[in-house]
């Protein structure tokens, strides 16, 4: 299939002009939205994303292991129906996923340096001749169950989306994270994730990952490989969303691994959950790569460096040119920030807070 650049350019406005930056603030506990920073902790970067895997605030955001005393710890029973409400609509493509850390002793002071094990992902729900289609676009909540095999104890209950229109540069990929404090009453005598399932953060990518270093425009993929361990325990069955307000049925937006115990990896071949009968409540837009770039203003105006004739189209959003100036997504300006403050031209560099401004398409930036 071919698309053209304005397509292109129109999918970016829309994913910018709905969202800009996007924060998990609410814990739900079995359908009840509890208020912001109630029990999820905050963080101090103003939602920025991270982008450094090797940094602790990997873990619960940037501040977020700084808060845990001035948050509260949600009562709630094993196999309890849990989830985060955002402040806006997930407006990058990319998975969710869900971790959990066993405090030492009360999650109010835990500061997620133990284990860390996977309990929920939402990935694709189709991957089409367009590319990878997320089950996650756009949503403004997202509940699952926690395992009735979870011991006893305090935990931390840590989301993360990892935003991949940036990712086809090491470093590129963007995650937002928060954490909420959960005591979790249980009878299970499982013994605690252990081995493969579990994890240290920082320590659990290297930022290398076919799921977290990758182009998902262009070639367009395949498949696409979850970051991370496998879900624990083994054996759960395939993650899908269901949202509050809807009704299960009616909001079975799939997600499809093949085999969440065995293999993350989703392939076009899986026949996406949703039917006919059991409609998605989203659909989600195309990221769509182009074939060719059109004209080598277009090209220059959307993607760094310049163009070069006959070129083999490396989408590469966000790359710095080498005039200096920043790239569609790219970082543009906020504090701490050292390089360009220029975008290409036919960008606009947007602020989303004092921490973070970003080269967006000008009529995104209007939009914003
Ligand atoms: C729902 O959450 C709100 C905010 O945390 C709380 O005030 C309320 O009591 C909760 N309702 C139920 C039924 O748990
Ligand atoms: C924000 O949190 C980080 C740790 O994640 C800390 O180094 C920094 O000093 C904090 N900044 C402010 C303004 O509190
Ligand atoms: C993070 O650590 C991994 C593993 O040691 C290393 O390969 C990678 O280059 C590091 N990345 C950064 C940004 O420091
Ligand atoms: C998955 O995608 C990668 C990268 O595009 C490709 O090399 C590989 O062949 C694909 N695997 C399958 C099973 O389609
Ligand atoms: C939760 O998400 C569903 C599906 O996107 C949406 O219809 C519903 O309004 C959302 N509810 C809240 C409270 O955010
Ligand atoms: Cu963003």
């Amino acid at each position: 299939m071919k698309f053209s650049l304005p397509t292109l350019l129109a999918t970016a406005a829309l994913i910018h002009s709905s969202a800009a930056h996007y924060c998990f603030n609410r814990l739900i506990v079995n359908g009840n939205i509890t208020s912001e920073y109630e029990y999820v902790r905050k963080n101090n970067n103003s939602n920025s994303p991270v982008t450094n895997v090797n940094s602790t605030d990997l873990r619960c955001n940037a501040g977020g292991l700084l808060t845990g005393s001035t948050t509260k710890t949600h009562s709630v029973k094993a196999g309890d129906t849990v989830g985060f409400a955002l402040d806006t609509g997930i407006g990058h493509p990319g998975p969710v996923q869900v971790y959990m850390s066993k405090a030492d002793s009360t999650a109010k002071s835990y500061d997620g340096a133990g284990e860390w094990f996977k309990i929920y992902e939402l990935g694709t729900s189709d991957i089409t001749d367009d590319g990878l289609q997320w089950a996650t676009n756009d949503i403004t909540n997202f509940t699952f169950a926690l395992p009735q095999k979870l011991p006893k104890g305090e935990y931390l209950l840590r989301v993360e989306s990892i935003a991949l229109h940036g990712a086809s540069t090491y470093g590129g990929a963007q995650f937002y994270i928060s954490c909420a404090q959960l005591s979790v009453e249980s009878d299970a005598t499982t013994a605690a994730p252990a081995g493969d399932f579990v994890a240290k953060i920082p320590g659990v990518y290297t930022g290398n990952e076919p799921g977290i270093m990758l182009n998902i425009y262009y070639p367009v993929p395949t498949n696409y490989t979850m970051p991370g361990p496998a879900i624990w325990p083994s054996g759960s069955a395939a993650h899908s969303a269901v949202f509050v307000g809807e009704s299960a049925a009616a909001s079975t937006a799939a997600s499809t691994p093949s085999s969440a115990a065995t293999s993350a990896v989703n392939v076009a071949a899986v026949t996406p959950v949703n039917t006919p009968a059991n409609t998605p409540v989203f659909s989600a837009p195309a990221y769509s790569a182009p074939a060719a770039y059109s004209t080598p203003a277009a090209y220059s105006s959307y993607y760094a460096p310049a163009y070069t004739p006959g070129a083999t189209p490396a989408a590469t959003p966000g790359a710095s040119s080498s005039g200096g100036a920043i790239g569609v997504y790219g970082q543009c300006g906020g504090s701490n920030y050292q390089g360009s403050t220029t975008c290409v031209s036919g960008a606009t560099c947007q602020r989303w807070n004092d921490y973070y401004s970003q080269c967006v398409a000008s009529a995104a930036a209007a939009a914003a």
